[in-house]
């Protein structure tokens, strides 16, 4: 059985999630980040991890990546013009969304206090909205990123999206809001249980 480390409050929940969509089976272990017992598994203290008997693996999408490659599901197969679509919409919602509020989040409480730079927000609040713009161009037809299949990074999005909506990063985009709406409803999302 699938073992997935990291609590639902976290990065964790798209591991999750992803096993929901799949209907696999799955146990989930509540870890505090950068605890002498993580490190051991992964050294960067950093959660999620997903444990597949002699399996490891670190880092959410390459988790999902590998879960989506292993039961043929919310992908389309490696070295395909979709899968090339498909990674470039995960590296680059990575980059333009994920790292943003990452460092929102490492500002406000992740980094020691003296590392910490006041009034980043601005600027990230900024080239949040901006980078939404883009991405909102991205869709074609709907209702996913890719068109009429699920793939992996709908769930990146759906959770970023979620993320930035808490600590309130606003953007200018309906269809983005109306995205997130319809990925919530999904039952997968519902059943997704706080570890
Ligand atoms: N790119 C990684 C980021 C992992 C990450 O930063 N996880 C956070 C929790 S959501 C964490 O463990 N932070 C602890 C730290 O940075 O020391 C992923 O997607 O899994």
């Amino acid at each position: 059985m699938y073992k997935v480390l990291g609590g639902t409050k976290s990065r964790a929940f798209r591991v999750y999630w992803m096993l929901e969509e799949m209907n696999v089976d799955y146990e989930g272990v509540s870890i505090k980040p950068r605890s002498p017992e993580l490190r051991k598994i992964n050294p960067s203290g950093k959660i999620p991890v997903l444990i597949d008997n002699d399996i490891v693996i670190s880092d959410s999408m390459a988790i999902l990546t590998y879960l989506a490659d292993k039961h043929k599901k919310l992908t389309y197969p490696a070295g395909t013009k979709e899968r090339a679509q498909q990674d470039s919409l995960t590296f680059g919602i990575n980059d333009e969304i994920d790292s943003i509020l990452w460092m929102s989040a490492r500002h406000d409480f992740i980094l020691p206090e003296d590392k910490r730079i006041k009034g980043i927000n601005k600027s990230l609040r900024w080239e949040f909205s901006r980078n939404c713009k883009t991405l909102a161009t991205k869709f074609t037809n709907g209702p996913f990123l890719l068109g009429e299949k699920m793939t992996i990074p709908d769930i990146l999005l759906t959770t970023l999206l979620r993320w930035a909506k808490k600590i309130e990063f606003e953007h200018d985009e309906k269809n983005l809001d109306e995205y997130l709406e319809m990925m919530k409803q999904r039952q997968a999302f519902k059943n997704v249980q706080p570890v």
